[in-house]
């Protein structure tokens, strides 16, 4: 497992823990607005397993591609999706980054090198091996990342992909975030290899702890720096907590599922990691916070005061 806090700067650790904190705080907002029906869509939240996204994201630029799934909030905000424009996705307005017509599992952005998410289990993979072999063919310098949950594991398309990139060395990296759930069924129920073992025998896997985005950052670095020398395809597994329900704005009950909120949360960690070594004060990290929340309160203005679609639009970008 890679992780190792000693190397970590004053600058990489504000800029990890702002993003951290943009996902989680982002999240906790809509989870009283969520059962007043004000979001016309279904949410897959990301609280407890935002180090996997941030520490990923970090090292992607924006015209590198993400393809990714259901679980959107945190992948999407970490690779650069304006708040604002999610926030209007969710509350169905034609302001959002889908125009209104996606909601939360089908988020774009193609600016910020999303070109869609899927609501297929494991609908991302493929899509993420075909676009590495484009910028391969092309000589384009781009980043593609194919990221997926160990439910997904379990389809076609996994197994293809793996194959794929590894007997035509295509640069394209894997990222399995691994929460160890499938809706409420626990890996062991529907996997029968170990995931990392098995990736391992197409491509070289790093494994890192999905609940601290400095082990995360530095594993995806060595992955990603590992594609850029060999021009081959690499793996990064990151075994994550999911805190909450596979939908919805409740809290796990999951009996297989035990969260500790203090161990487990990478926000902890990163703070109590940069208090440790003097890289920020209380009132720096305070003022994260709440730069945060003016952010997101301006975010819940600019969703409800823009239009719903019309009519005359329902037959737009199909
Ligand atoms: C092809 C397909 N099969 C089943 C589903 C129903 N489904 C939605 S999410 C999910 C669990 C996916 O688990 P995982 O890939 O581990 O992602 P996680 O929800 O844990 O982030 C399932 C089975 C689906 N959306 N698509
Ligand atoms: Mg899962």
């Amino acid at each position: 497992m890679v992780g190792d806090t000693a190397n970590l700067t004053r600058e990489l650790g504000l800029r990890l823990l702002r993003k951290l904190r943009e996902i989680r705080q982002f999240e906790e907002r809509i989870i009283p607005l969520y059962p007043t029906d004000v979001m016309v869509t279904p949410v897959h939240l990301h609280i407890g397993q935002e180090a996997v996204p941030v520490g990923v994201c970090d090292h992607l630029r924006p015209k590198d591609l993400l393809f990714f799934g259901h679980r959107t909030h945190g992948p999407a905000l970490a690779k650069g999706l304006d708040m604002n424009r999610l926030m209007a996705e969710l509350f169905g307005r034609t302001t959002g980054c889908a125009n209104s017509f996606g909601g939360s599992m089908h988020l774009v952005d193609p600016d910020n090198g999303m070109l869609g998410s899927s609501a297929l289990v494991g609908g991302g993979i493929a899509l993420g091996v075909g676009a590495a072999l484009a910028a391969k063919l092309e000589k384009r310098d781009q980043f593609c990342v194919s990221w997926f949950g160990d439910g997904a594991v379990d389809s076609g398309a996994f197994w293809e992909s793996l194959n794929f990139a590894a007997l035509k060395a295509v640069p394209v990296m894997f990222v399995c975030e691994d929460n160890g759930l499938s809706n409420v069924m626990e890996k062991k129920d529907h996997m029968f290899a170990d995931i990392t073992e098995v990736a391992g025998h197409f491509m070289e896997v790093w494994r890192a702890d999905g609940t601290d985005v400095h082990s995360v950052w530095s594993a995806a670095g060595q992955a990603l720096r590992h594609i850029r020398e060999s021009g081959k395809p690499a793996f990064l597994w990151c075994r994550t907590k999911r805190w909450m329900k596979h939908q919805g704005v409740e809290t796990d009950d999951l009996e297989c599922n035990p969260v500790d909120r203090e161990k487990d949360c990478p926000i902890k960690k990163l703070e109590k990691a940069m208090k440790a070594r003097n890289l920020a004060s209380d009132k720096e990290l305070d003022e994260i916070t709440q730069g945060i929340e003016a952010q997101l309160n301006a975010a819940l203005e600019f969703a409800k005061k823009s239009p719903f679609p019309t009519e005359d639009l329902l037959m737009t970008e199909v």
